[in-house]
């Protein structure tokens, strides 16, 4: 079996992670000093979002230099020292690779946008003037109007972030230098941004499934054939039928995808993020069913319920307030539970929360720009704050809580955002000490799926499968059986199994609660999760 599929991902946004040289914004020293929680979490692989140098409009997202690390995380002897730490602890590193746009501050940006004989000219997508009013990401025109050439550039972000045109060879060419000169330098693989967008058709389609593929063959054949590097794309438009075709390592592509289906269940059909309904537990329940057996042994699933861009888990699924430890716990046990490479998000194993912010004190560029579209749009402030409270990015972006000291022990400065003000309650110094923590339950699902070849390997079956109280599976691999059962709410409920599991002589694996057992009619209390292997 393939090293990651019993592997866990652990998602680093540096400059809210921890701060070493006192200026407020984390960086690479700040890293360093944490391999070794790390390794007592037990993680595999990091994901390091983008440290190359960028004029932060969208914190990194938006590169001016691919072959720079920003001052402000630190240098390349830093990021050296700090692949070489992680390595000796058998830590592997994977890189953020932001190659659908660049920063207008790119090289090739600034010569593009002067003189349209430049050779750099073709190196992005421009029009005399917008065909459709296709809207950006970030709210506006797709089209930003550029003075010196008397054109209009494509940005599907910020305006900031031009379009890389993927069409012009040269583009390939000069995206997998930068890849191999980043993989000669030692990293392990790749989190692709965006990655299905680089087969857009401007104005008719953002995602034209045939090119992203054929790029990508491209871009395995030129940089990762022969190499043992990891890959994940974030295919934000990935079906369960294009996401095996990414995933299928017969195609070489990639190793593996984000799919983001159910992360956009309490969403009103067509409206965007911002506009919510409550979250459906059985539509939930339905996406995973089909991503699961859309790809056993079909491809490879992504496993995530947070990233720097979505809330909080606990806040948004769970209950971040009377039953914020058992919630999280449960959402943990439901995701390791499953076929696929699990991804935890800095912070996800301690129950970091939400946080409600005065509108002034949010950074993210998405929210900033949200907020005078939808004012615009004639939205009250009142559902505006309540989106962004609930949905806002900035949400995963509030300093790592080390400790209940000063700036929550991330920064000897004032942080460069504010700090979530439960940090004197939930916080790593806590949850180290505290053997019934979040923590020490995330590092004993993590030790499971190492232990239990049915986690990588098993199939997939819904139990309970129009019951709302319950999100309750069956592995099934050989004659090993491993079930999970949650109570996905915050009261007590009894769980009649009769008819939907036979248990055998088994064991409880992990609870979290003090259960070490299992009947045929259970009451799980508010909460209550429990993997049982028979
Ligand atoms: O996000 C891509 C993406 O789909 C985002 O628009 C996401 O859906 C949205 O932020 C959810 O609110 C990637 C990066 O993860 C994100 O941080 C960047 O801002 C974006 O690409 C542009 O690079």
């Amino acid at each position: 079996m393939e090293w990651w599929k019993k592997a866990v991902v652990y998602q680093i946004y540096p400059m809210s992670f921890k701060d070493s040289n006192g200026d407020g914004m984390g960086d690479l020293g700040g890293v360093l000093e944490k391999v070794d929680y790390l390794k007592k979490l037990g993680v595999d692989i990091v994901w390091m979002t983008p440290i190359y140098e960028s004029p932060m409009d969208d914190n990194g997202y938006d590169i001016s230099d691919y072959y720079k690390i920003n001052p402000l995380f630190g240098t390349m002897e830093q990021f050296e020292q700090l692949l070489d730490a992680l390595h000796e602890r058998g830590i592997r590193l994977i890189m953020d690779l932001v190659v659908n746009h660049t920063s207008d501050e790119h090289e090739w940006f600034r010569q593009a946008r002067k003189d349209k004989s430049s050779k750099y000219h073709d190196y992005y997508i421009w029009k005399d003037r917008p065909i459709t009013d296709q809207q950006s990401f970030f709210s506006g025109s797709v089209w930003e109007y550029n003075e010196e050439t008397e054109e209009y550039y494509y940005h599907l972000f910020s305006r900031r972030q031009p379009d890389l045109n993927w069409d012009n060879p040269e583009v390939r060419k000069e995206v997998y230098k930068l890849i191999n000169w980043w993989l000669d330098k030692g990293i392990d693989g790749f989190r692709m941004d965006v990655i299905d967008l680089i087969g857009k058709i401007p104005e008719e389609s953002i995602m034209y499934g045939e090119k992203s593929h054929k790029y990508l063959q491209e871009m395995y054949r030129e940089c990762f054939e022969g190499r043992e590097a990891f890959t994940v794309g974030e295919t934000s438009f990935a079906t369960p039928v294009s996401a095996p075709l990414y995933s299928d390592k017969e195609r070489k592509e990639l190793t593996m995808v984000f799919g983001f289906e159910h992360l956009g269940l309490e969403e009103v059909k067509g409206n965007g993020k911002w506009d919510l309904k409550p979250l459906d537990v059985n539509e939930l329940k339905q996406v995973f069913l089909v991503w699961q057996k859309a790809l056993h042994e079909k491809g490879w699933n992504s496993l995530f319920w947070s990233n720097h861009d979505q809330p909080r888990i606990v806040s948004r699924m769970g209950n971040d307030t009377v039953y914020r430890k058992e919630s999280a716990k449960m959402l943990g046990m439901i995701l390791h539970g499953m076929q696929g490479t699990p991804y935890i998000y800095q912070g996800e194993e301690i129950g970091m929360t939400n946080v409600k912010f005065a509108l002034e004190d949010y950074k993210d560029v998405e929210t900033i720009n949200m907020v005078k579209e939808k004012q615009e749009a004639g939205w009250s402030m009142e559902k505006i704050m309540k989106g962004i409270y609930a949905k806002g990015r900035d949400n995963a972006r509030t300093p790592i809580q080390w400790n209940a000291g000063k700036n929550a022990g991330f920064s000897e400065h004032e942080p460069w955002i504010g700090i979530n003000p439960n940090y004197k309650e939930i916080n790593v110094e806590e949850a180290i000490k505290d053997e019934d923590s979040i923590f020490h339950f995330y590092q004993k699902l993590i030790r499971l799926r190492k232990e239990y070849e049915i986690i990588s390997t098993g199939d997939f079956e819904l139990l309970f499968e129009e019951d709302r109280r319950f999100f309750a599976y069956k592995r099934q691999a050989d004659d090993r059986t491993l079930v999970v059962i949650a109570n996905f709410t915050g009261e007590s409920v009894v769980c009649d199994c009769t008819d939907e599991i036979t248990f055998k002589e088994g064991r409880v694996l992990l609870s979290n609660y003090d259960r070490n057992s299992v009947e045929k009619i259970m009451s799980l209390r508010p909460y209550e999760a429990v993997m049982y292997y028979m």
